[in-house]
């Protein structure tokens, strides 16, 4: 067995993917030494969503308890999103309104952990709905949400009732958009082909948890690599100081150096395109990145010019080695994009295994 196939220590509540029963067959199937697929990248790339999306795929649709754990994520989604989010715009030197303010104290102050099926409190459902048509708040989503307000906070607000409706159900495109922050590993086995089965493995990518990474190395046959591309003009949650996308590119390189990853085939996936394509029209990449020679607002010269980083960096790295560099633009929350992009990742990593050493 694998070095982490023992830990699967999500919080409880939110240990979203996998039943008892499927955890045990996970950790039965890593016995028969699986492919092993390592999800590595900065907090808030996209890991946890391809994992929902392979989960989807194979095991089908999420149970009535996953379900209700995730209706209340969504609701803490909505209520701590807009605190924290209006918080760090605050830093940035933009701020909600006067009113607005003492509005986001009370959603702030007295919202709480729902119980189980305790309906979304209809108290703040307008509330909530004020504070997210904040001028301020509307002003940074439209100029690139340069403060990094959360992007799900978007798509659940343009949805507020449906979600306050009591008898409220988040569909799998809700379950997709929801986030948790990953602490620990969870890993789950997909059935490939008869006699092939694949170990996916989603780690947390927070600077604090990132030290895990090397210790889930062991074995592993492929590290699919993601970027939030669209995080090239915000900082991280965990450092202000630091471009979301420097850091990517810094954490990308220290992992095609680590040794202990040296066998293993490396994607990369640059992912929230949608949001990316969206973002660029509105926020230039030659702010943030001053040797962007591309024409503002044009997403394929981004997307060329981010591609050509990293394959900079990986080929600086892998020199001497007999290694690849493969790249794919994803949206995760996408399931047909995901579909595809995830079949030519395993392609990729079921053709290296395949080749005689
Ligand atoms: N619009 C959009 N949202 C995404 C995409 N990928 C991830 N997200 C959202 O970004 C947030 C963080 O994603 P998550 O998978 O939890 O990131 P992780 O920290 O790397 O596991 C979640 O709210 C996701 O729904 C994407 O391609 N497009
Ligand atoms: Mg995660």
């Amino acid at each position: 067995m694998g070095a982490c196939a023992s830990s699967i220590n999500r919080p409880r509540k939110y240990s979203e993917v996998l039943s008892e029963s499927e955890q045990e067959k996970t950790i039965q199937a890593a016995d028969r030494r699986p492919v092993k697929i390592l999800l590595l990248g900065s907090s808030g790339s996209g890991k946890t969503t391809i994992f929902k999306q392979m989960r989807l795929v194979h095991y089908g649709p999420f149970t009535r308890q996953e379900t209700e754990a995730y209706r209340q994520l969504i609701y803490l989604n909505i209520t701590d999103g807009l605190h924290a989010g209006i918080s760090r715009m605050n830093t940035s030197g933009f701020s909600v309104t006067e009113e607005n303010r003492e509005l986001l104290r009370t959603v702030a102050e007295h919202g709480h952990d729902l119980k189980d099926d305790e309906p979304f409190l209809t108290e703040y459902r307008h509330p909530i709905e004020w504070l997210w048509k904040d001028p301020n708040v509307q002003a940074m989503y439209a100029n690139g949400n340069q403060a990094g307000l959360p992007e799900n906070l978007s798509y659940f607000c343009q949805n507020l009732d449906r979600l306050f409706n009591r008898r409220f159900v988040p569909s799998n495109q809700d379950i997709l958009h929801a986030h948790v922050r990953s602490t620990g590993i969870a890993k789950a086995c997909f059935s490939l082909q008869p006699g092939r089965d694949l170990l996916l493995v989603d780690i947390g990518g927070s600077r604090s948890e990132r030290r895990k990474w090397r210790h889930c190395a062991d074995g592993a046959n492929a590290v699919v690599f993601m970027v939030n591309l669209a995080g090239y003009n915000q900082s991280l949650r965990e450092d202000e100081d630091t471009n979301q996308m420097e850091d990517a590119l810094d954490l990308w390189e220290q992992t095609c150096r680590a040794p202990w990853f040296k066998d293993a085939v490396f994607i990369l996936l640059l992912n929230q395109n949608d949001v990316f394509e969206e973002k660029i029209m509105r926020s230039n990449i030659k702010d943030f990145f001053p040797d962007y020679k591309g024409p503002a607002g044009n997403a394929d010269a981004g997307r060329r010019y981010f591609k050509d980083r990293f394959r900079t960096i990986a080929r600086e790295a892998f020199t001497a080695q007999n290694r690849q560099f493969y790249c794919h633009f994803t949206t995760a929350t996408n399931t047909m994009n995901i579909r595809l992009a995830m079949a030519a990742v395993q392609g990729t990593v079921l053709a290296t295994c395949e080749q005689p050493c």
